[in-house]
């Protein structure tokens, strides 16, 4: 074994990817508890002008049912604190809870309880609230955002709330349920401009078929996934799960690419194109980049997958 993983991630070290969603989140992470919950809800109604949300899939929310149905006997200030302690990562029963549900459950979650907002169901961000001049900044930044990279600042922000699960200590992690995978007439083959690896390939048809043990087996035993914005998800266990609770229903179409032989027989891939969300469909496509590395069998060792700065970013394939 000669490639590290530091080394693989430093693949086609030119790829611009969408350095202002962290630099977003993390200037949102500064705001009051009120500032954050009022932006998002700015910032989620005038996007749901131009893009529609897909309602989450009845597994998700029959997983949040119990708290959600606590919150709505609450009363209007009891609501709003528990939307601030989860905003606050405060330690809570629904803190502790909201912080074992896999990203599509909190989704859900607030999802519902946005519905119940503008239904008058649970206590709406107060009528004339007025932001700081901070968070009024943090909104107008992402208002100059692609949608793709919106529609991630915002998912971002909702993973990050509840309590911090590393403090925990042991517990069972609630994800929706995996369906099976899409039959073989059902499925669909990419071609790739520039690109005929049969892995990368057979990576891509198969994240779109939800045949995640076909994806998983792909990988070297110490092989990993890098998702946007993440540390690497490292050894087959781990990327496995990680592709059971979050990576359903994902629609990857890759557009182009270039392969070229890397140190020690190794090949690396990069591969650009857009990826949809079943959250959004075809409402939202985001701009990715697949950074690939496989070892001298063709198995992953390494992938990256990263949110582009531009759609100019389409077109960088340089190494
Ligand atoms: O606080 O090849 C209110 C991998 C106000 C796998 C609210 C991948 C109060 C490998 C409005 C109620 C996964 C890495 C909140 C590929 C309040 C691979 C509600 C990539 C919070 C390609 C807010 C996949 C709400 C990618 C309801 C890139 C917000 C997937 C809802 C990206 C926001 C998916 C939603 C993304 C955001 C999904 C639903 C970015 C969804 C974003």
């Amino acid at each position: 074994m000669t490639f590290t993983l530091d080394a693989a991630r430093n693949i086609f070290p030119g790829t611009l990817s969408a350095d202002a969603v962290p630099a977003t989140i993390a200037r949102f992470n500064q705001l009051s508890a009120e500032d954050r919950l009022a932006l998002i809800w700015f910032a989620y109604t005038e996007m749901g002008k131009t893009i529609t949300i897909a309602a989450p899939g009845a597994a998700n929310m029959v997983l949040a049912e119990g708290v959600m149905n606590q919150i709505k006997q609450m009363s209007a200030i009891e609501q709003t604190q528990v939307m601030c302690d989860l905003t606050n990562g405060a330690d809570t029963p629904i803190g502790r809870t909201y912080s074992t549900w896999s990203p599509n459950i909190k989704l859900g979650f607030w999802y519902q309880l946005g519905q119940w907002m503008e239904q008058g169901i649970v206590a709406p961000i107060p009528p004339g609230y007025k932001l700081s001049a901070n968070a009024g900044a943090v909104l107008q930044a992402i208002r100059g955002l692609d949608p793709g990279q919106q529609i991630t600042v915002l998912r971002g922000t909702v993973v990050d709330m509840g309590y911090d699960p590393s403090k925990l200590g042991s517990y069972t992690r609630v994800a929706e349920p995996v369906a099976p995978p899409k039959d073989v007439a059902q499925r669909t083959q990419v071609a790739i401009e520039g690109v005929t690896n049969s892995t990368v390939l057979a990576y891509i048809n198969n994240m779109n078929a939800n045949d995640f043990d076909a994806v998983i087996d792909l990988f070297t035993p110490d092989g990993a996934m890098q998702p946007p914005f993440q540390k690497p998800i490292v050894g087959r266990d781990n990327v496995f799960r990680y592709l059971r609770e979050e990576c359903q229903n994902l629609k990857l179409m890759p557009e182009r690419g270039i392969s070229e032989p890397a140190a020690d027989g190794y090949n690396q891939i990069k591969v650009t194109g857009k990826v949809q969300t079943p959250w959004f469909g075809g409402n939202v496509g985001m701009n990715m980049a697949w950074r690939f590395l496989l070892d001298p069998q063709g198995k992953i060792f390494f992938v990256a997958i990263d949110l582009l700065a531009s759609p100019k970013e389409l077109l960088n394939l340089v190494r």
